[in-house]
């Protein structure tokens, strides 16, 4: 499996849905032969499981090829951290015996999260009520909105504790002017981050000439977007995303490279649909095919324990973000999955008033208003988890997999047939 990674530049796994694809399955393989793993956008909302050898590894924001022994693992200036989170994410890979020391760093531009935007985070939630977004609660939304708002704290500013502790100050009498009074031990916070700056000091890199050194240097370097392009905070159902770029943008922003050092971007297409939390989704079946797709899938959200809503694969949804991240090639994951159902439907266009759409639209009342075109296929009927090559696949999995293909216009380079490791077809 050599030479899959670019050595002129970046690759990328980018999810090519709502979500929980498989990108961290995708990204722990090709960590096989990468220098380094690099996060560009997202935080600790993100959740990638990993299977090796039995043993389970859930990730959240750190990068997934720190499963990897000679792979260094890089935060990028457009992930917002959580500092309680992420060395309570070390502690646990490393307790599964995991030697990260040495092979992780974070940009000096990395934004903070702190508790006190969790807090509003669930307090945004309560006011939005019915239409609540359903995040994480992981405070995503509110520390990006700290940082467009020109009032967020970085990495950098750890090291220069005085003005931290005055900036920290500020940011939470502004949450209790605008929420109003809410339990917060300020001084109590400040002296845990006082401890916890000293902690991360041996990791902290000015992340723009690290990286640059390793691209000069013909390194393979994988970027492992989280989160998927329709949670995208621009191209996503907004509002019901997401508060980063996972498009491939985010990519450019989020690391500090220009968009002439991406190379390969692999898209991941989980072989049916499913979006955890609130918002439309077109091909949702809140019937007997849904509560199938999400027992034998077992689709729980990773951070959050919550059930994932289930529905067909969504051609529309695949071809719009192939038009936004410009994937080189794909991976189907999870088309085990599919082993036990006789027919199979997959939606080729959203009709308005009888009339396809071009794209995936803008207005989500447009989105209430459209009917669903869909083709329907034979399923296989067969256990396919044992099998490795192409060949082995059965005829209408075949089938399935090329109208895939020919669907989105972009070659299949892998497709999945099982959690593990080695459960990864590899196609010609
Ligand atoms: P947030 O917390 O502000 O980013 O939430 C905004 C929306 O983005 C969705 N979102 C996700 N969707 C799928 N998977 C995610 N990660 C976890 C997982 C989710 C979980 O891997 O299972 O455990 O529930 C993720 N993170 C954010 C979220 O559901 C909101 O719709
Ligand atoms: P990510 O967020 O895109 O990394 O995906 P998640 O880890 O949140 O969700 C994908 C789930 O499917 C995980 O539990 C994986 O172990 C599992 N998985 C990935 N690929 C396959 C596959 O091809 N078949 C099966 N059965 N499970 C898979
Ligand atoms: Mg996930």
């Amino acid at each position: 499996m050599s030479s899959i990674l670019s050595t002129e530049g970046l690759s990328v796994v980018l999810g090519a849905q709502w979500g929980d694809e498989g990108k961290g399955k995708l990204s722990d393989i090709l960590c096989g032969e990468a220098d380094v793993c690099a996060r560009c956008q997202g935080g600790n909302n993100a959740g990638h499981t990993i299977v090796v050898n039995d043993v389970k590894y859930d990730f959240h924001i750190l990068p997934s090829g720190l499963i990897n022994p000679k792979c260094t693992a890089l935060i990028g200036a457009g992930v917002v951290v959580h500092l309680p989170s992420l060395f309570d994410e070390l502690e646990k890979l490393e307790s599964k015996g995991l030697d990260c020391d040495g092979r992780l760093f974070i940009s000096d531009r990395s934004h903070l999260v702190f508790d006190v935007h969790q807090t509003i985070d669930g307090l945004k939630e309560v006011e939005l009520g019915r239409g609540s977004i359903g995040t994480t609660k992981k405070g995503i939304g509110p520390a990006y909105s700290s940082k467009a708002s020109r009032s967020g704290l970085r990495v950098h500013h750890l090291y220069n504790f005085d003005e931290f502790a005055a900036k920290f100050r500020i940011i939470v009498e502004n949450k209790r002017k605008r929420y109003g009074h809410f339990e917060y031990d300020v001084e109590g916070e400040l002296a845990r981050y006082r401890q916890l700056a000293e902690r991360l000091r041996p990791l902290v890199v000015d992340h723009v000439s690290y990286l640059h050194d390793q691209i000069q240097q013909g390194k393979k370097i994988l970027v492992e977007g989280a989160n998927a392009l329709m949670l995208d905070i621009d191209f996503g159902t907004y509002p019901y995303v997401t508060s980063s770029n996972t498009a491939v943008g985010g990519v450019c922003t989020g690391l500090g490279v220009p968009p002439t050092k991406i190379k390969k971007i692999i898209g991941v297409v989980k072989a049916y649909t499913t979006r955890v939390g609130g918002g439309p989704f077109p091909t949702e079946q809140l019937n007997d095919v849904g509560e199938y797709l999400q027992r034998v899938g077992f689709e729980f959200g990773v951070t959050t324990g919550r059930k994932r809503r289930c529905g067909w694969l969504d051609m529309v949804v695949v071809k719009y973000s192939t038009m936004i991240n410009g994937y080189t090639s794909l991976n189907i994951t999870k088309l085990d999955i599919l082993d036990q159902l006789p027919t199979i439907k997959i939606a080729t266009a959203y009709l308005l008033d009888g009339k396809p759409l071009a794209s995936f639209p803008a207005d989500l009342s447009v989105l209430e208003r459209i009917e669903v075109q869909y083709v329907e296929v034979p399923g296989w009927q067969k256990d396919i988890s044992r099998c490795r090559t192409w060949e082995e696949l059965p005829e209408n999995a075949q089938k399935y997999v090329e109208l895939i293909e020919k669907e989105s216009g972009v070659p299949v380079e892998w497709i999945g047939v099982g959690a593990s490791r080695d459960a990864m077809i590899h196609k010609p």
